[in-house]
């Protein structure tokens, strides 16, 4: 039994309290709860043994029901009515007490009203325009709640790549003019392309510390300074993200750089293999252990890949240090050489003002031109997607002429017209066959009934898979990083289809999805699936997160020929021809 303190006395009261109120109770019988609460904080002496001994009789503020559930509370550890009452409602709708400005009137109104019952929900509601428009909250409410959310989330320590790396190139911009420094370099999961990341782990070589680490402390802007030594420095910025600096000698960098990127698992792994060879590696050395009768490697040092050539390993690119194979790899000469950014000759699924993009269909294309691009697909909504403004019938052909026709005014460059058509819940399309035949390819993605069973689901999805028109399968898994889970969907199963069908899967980089997930990419590509790196963008600048889609497809071991939009526009636009079942 847990112990009972006068705090989990009275919070436990609170909790009943607050509980009542969400089912609507009688006001007094609240108020009776929230004054016991007081009571039990307040009281002079040993509340918790005389609750024990069933001896609160006489206690003001405390009546009989509650001297009955103090004692059950403080002799057994827990008390039925609280849990009983607790099971009423789904756990993550206790999130919503967190936010400030939030109480249970108002909850109990989005949980009866819109079922919200998460913060993702209530997000997402906000969002939509749905929450403004209930009784007693309207547009001022809402937008609290969605910046109150946003604050929480900053505060709660993840944040997508992204994200983050706006304030990592800044920053790394910054030191690398800093007159003292060296070296410069963000380590740490930013650097393996994490598809999230809990903060910035900057790395520099130095030979005056202290001026690298007061000039870190004393940017602009900072929230906080968590903790400032002498060679190292922890920050948070406003938006809450938080940046470790640590300033080494130019010698020990690499050693550093090895160890904070990490991750944990990779350098363990390395280590054992150095201790397998009379060597310990740590963040300043690569030296013979104890007693050992061979040279200190250490002083011919100078980058990671001459410590990976000292242990018989070739480079191993960031993105793979996860001990997922890439060591055994590395020994035998067996690692990838990894798709780069500039191998990236156009994209599929963009969205443009027809549906819901913000950018018009030139806008889009000038800044695909831009981008260095050759190709760029179009992709809005169905029909179904009413919400996003889905095209019916008649303005998806309306749309594909609109296209041929701006071809013209671009030589040399190409916009494909797609489709992002609607999974139905059956697994059938939002259009039929014949209007399918007449796009240059189409994407297929689930946007409505997330709740299937994992098998329903996997049935849904390969049923579209299987249908010839369909060139893509988007999104996966229907996740949102660090807001909503993936739906529940058999991977291994979707993956096998996608080889059998030719079907391509969409690494939609869109920065809140980066869905597929890097983890299946390695067995997908060795099955002969082909993958399409796709920003989903919804906005001409959303184009750029191909950069971290290139990033996070090398985390998934990922080469130039196992991603369809590495393919220069003659290749493309011909394997875009042949029929789904005859291409390589
Ligand atoms: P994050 O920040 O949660 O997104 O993930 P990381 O990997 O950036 O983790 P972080 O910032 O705590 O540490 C950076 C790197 O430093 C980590 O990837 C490996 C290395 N490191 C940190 N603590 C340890 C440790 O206790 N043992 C070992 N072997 N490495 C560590
Ligand atoms: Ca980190
Ligand atoms: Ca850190
Ligand atoms: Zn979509």
């Amino acid at each position: 039994m847990a112990e009972i303190t006068r705090d989990k006395l009275a919070d436990v009261l609170d909790d009943i309290a607050l509980l009542l109120e969400l089912k609507g109770e009688n006001p007094f019988k609240i108020r009776a709860y929230r004054n016991g609460a007081e009571t039990v904080r307040s009281f002079e002496g040993d509340i918790v043994r005389r609750a024990a001994e069933d001896d609160l009789k006489g206690i003001k503020g405390i009546g009989d029901a509650l001297q009955q559930k103090l004692h059950e509370l403080a002799t057994t550890g827990s008390l039925q009515f609280h849990k009983d009452l607790k099971a009423e409602f789904p756990d993550a709708l206790f999130e919503l007490f967190e936010l400030p400005g939030l109480g249970p009137k108002k909850i109990k109104i989005l949980y009866e009203k819109l079922a919200i019952a998460s913060l993702g929900a209530l997000q997402r509601a906000c969002e939509s325009g749905q929450v403004a428009t209930l009784a007693g909250f309207g547009e001022k409410t809402a937008s609290k709640i969605l910046t109150a959310i946003d604050q929480r989330q900053r505060f709660a320590g993840r944040y997508v790549l992204a994200q983050a790396g706006l304030d990592a190139e800044l920053i790394l911009g910054e030191l690398r003019q800093h007159p003292a420094v060296t070296r410069v370099a963000v380590a740490g999961s930013y650097r393996r392309a994490k598809e999230t990341v809990h903060d910035l782990d900057f790395l520099v070589s130095t030979r005056d510390p202290a001026a690298v680490i007061s000039w870190f402390t004393g940017r602009e802007g900072l929230e906080e300074i968590i903790a400032q030594g002498d060679t190292k420095a922890s920050v948070r910025l406003a938006k809450g993200l938080q940046c470790d600096l640590r300033a080494v000698s130019d010698a020990e960098f690499p050693f550093a750089l090895l160890y904070f990127t990490g991750s944990k698992e990779h350098n363990v792994a390395l280590r054992r293999l150095a201790l397998k060879q009379n060597l310990t590696l740590n963040e300043y050395h690569l030296a013979p252990v104890e007693g050992a009768k061979r040279e200190d490697p250490t002083p011919t040092i100078t980058t990671e890949g001459d410590i990976y050539r000292e242990l018989g390993l070739t480079y191993i690119e960031p993105e793979l240090r996860e001990d997922r194979g890439e060591l055994p790899a590395a020994s035998a000469g067996l690692l990838p050489k990894l798709i780069e950014q500039e191998n990236l000759r156009g994209t599929f699924h963009n969205h443009t003002t027809e549906s819901d993009g913000r950018s018009t269909l030139e806008e889009m294309v000038e800044a695909a031109i831009d981008l260095g691009l050759d190709y760029l697909g179009i992709s809005d909504h169905s029909k179904s997607s009413f919400q996003a403004r889905g095209l019916d019938e008649e303005r998806l052909l309306q749309q594909i002429q609109s296209i041929r026709t701006l071809n013209k005014d671009y030589p040399g460059f190409r916009i494909f017209a797609g489709s992002e058509v609607d999974i139905l819940k059956d697994g059938t399309l939002d259009f039929s066959d014949d209007l399918l035949a007449q796009l240059d390819y189409c994407v297929a993605s689930v946007h409505a009934s997330f709740s299937l069973s994992e098998n329903e689901m996997t049935k849904r999805v390969i049923r579209a898979m299987e249908n010839p028109h369909v060139t893509m399968l988007g999104h996966m898994t229907g996740r949102l990083l660090l807001r909503r889970e993936a739906y529940a969907i058999n991977h291994d199963k979707i993956i096998d289809c996608a080889a059998a069908t030719g079907t391509v899967i969409e690494l939609n980089c869109s920065s809140k999805r980066m869905d597929m997930d890097w983890r299946w990419w390695h067995r997908a590509r060795d099955k002969g699936v082909k993958c399409a790196i796709n920003p989903d963008a919804h906005h001409a600048s959303h184009l750029q997160n191909l950069h971290f889609g290139v990033r996070v497809a090398r985390k998934g071991w990922l080469r130039r020929e196992d991603v369809l939009n590495c393919l220069a526009l003659p290749e493309v636009d011909e394997w875009l021809r042949i029929p789904k079942g005859k291409r390589l």
